[in-house]
């Protein structure tokens, strides 16, 4: 006969650990569920689709699972060689990962309850489409609760679950941080019992150089209108930590790309006013998050049609992370 043993806490929740793809329409609030399971500003976010371009990854550890979070770019129809190239870093994400978030915008889905319509729309079907055929497990993220009423939110989530089987759904403000745990706890059931894939200090695989040519692109989606932020690369030209030790300096020279002589003038403004607004904000955040003074110089130069062929993306350093 075999003696009772006391349960083990470590039998009771087995660390897991492993790749959680969020994807969704553009704009729906991936990049900000990222920057609020981190608890840190790492992904770039906008009122404008399509700000996210390339994939961003994003590390949380805690006592019972570590999730390597990848954020993408959102799902669309895409013309231009940039936005293809796009649709498929979120198209590989999902096909690489162990469970997939797929957030969706409540704002958008959930009021057409009231109008008696059909529920997915086509930007909806065509992420069903992807995930039928990937096979990974999927949780709904139903996002924006803190400005859709709670139960308009439940007809979609049964809409969905008539078209795709869920792992779970889990409605969330990704803005407030309101029902993150619940995802959380979630997300860990999903993956698959192991030992975590990084130390539990790494926050994120992207370089710091990365994450300042993401600032300067950010400030120019929050400040330029129309075609503007769409037809903007930046790249990071000089990276000069070598007064990082001593005077906690960063110098940073940053080409900010257009694809048209016309966009330029308008990136510089009336007299520099623009790219200067632009260096400003960007250099603030910048100094928060490498806990450093920043020197920051921007300038700002044409690659014609740098977003339509795929010579322009390389011209760029477009997937250079
Ligand atoms: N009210 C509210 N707004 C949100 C929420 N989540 C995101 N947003 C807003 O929605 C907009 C888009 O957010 P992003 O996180 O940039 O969206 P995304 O899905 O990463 O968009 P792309 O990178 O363009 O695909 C921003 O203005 C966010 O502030 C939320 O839970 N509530
Ligand atoms: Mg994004």
């Amino acid at each position: 006969m075999t003696e009772p043993t006391a349960p083990d806490p470590a039998d009771a929740a087995p660390f897991r650990a492993g790749l959680v793809a969020l994807i969704g329409r553009p704009n729906a609030g991936k990049s900000t569920l990222l920057n609020q399971i981190l608890g840190s500003k790492l992904a770039i976010t906008s009122s404008k689709p399509q700000t996210t371009r390339d994939r961003v990854v994003g590390i949380h550890t805690d006592a019972v699972m570590q999730a390597v979070l990848l954020d993408t770019p959102g799902i669309h129809k895409a013309w231009t060689e940039l936005n293809k190239a796009m649709v498929q870093r979120a198209t590989d994400a999902v096909a690489d990962a162990d469970v997939v978030c797929w957030i969706e915008d409540m704002t958008l889905l959930a009021p057409r309850v009231a109008q008696g319509g059909e529920l997915l729309d086509g930007a909806a079907d065509a992420i069903v489409r992807i995930l039928e055929q990937a096979g990974t497990p999927v949780i709904l993220v139903a996002n924006k609760l803190d400005v859709v009423p709670p139960p308009t939110v439940l007809p979609v989530i049964e809409a969905v679950r008539q078209r795709l089987p869920l792992h779970a759904a889990v409605p969330l403000s990704a803005l407030t941080g309101d029902g993150l745990s619940d995802l959380l706890a979630e997300i860990r059931t999903a993956l698959p019992v192991g030992p975590a894939l990084y130390d539990a200090d790494t926050w994120t695989q992207v370089s710091e150089r990365f994450l300042a040519a993401e600032l300067v692109r950010e400030k120019v989606f929050h400040l330029t209108e129309q075609e503007i932020p769409y037809s903007t690369a930046v790249e990071i030209e000089v990276f000069d930590e070598s007064e990082r030790d001593t005077r906690g300096l960063i110098r940073i020279h940053a080409a900010v790309i257009v694809e048209r002589p016309p966009q330029k003038a308008i990136v510089i403004g009336r007299g520099g006013e623009m790219i200067k607004r632009i260096g400003t904000l960007a250099r603030k955040d910048l100094e928060r998050l490498l806990d450093a003074k920043v020197h920051l110089e921007l300038f700002v130069k044409v690659e014609k049609d740098w977003t339509k062929t795929a010579g322009g993306l390389r011209r760029v350093g477009f997937g250079r992370t």
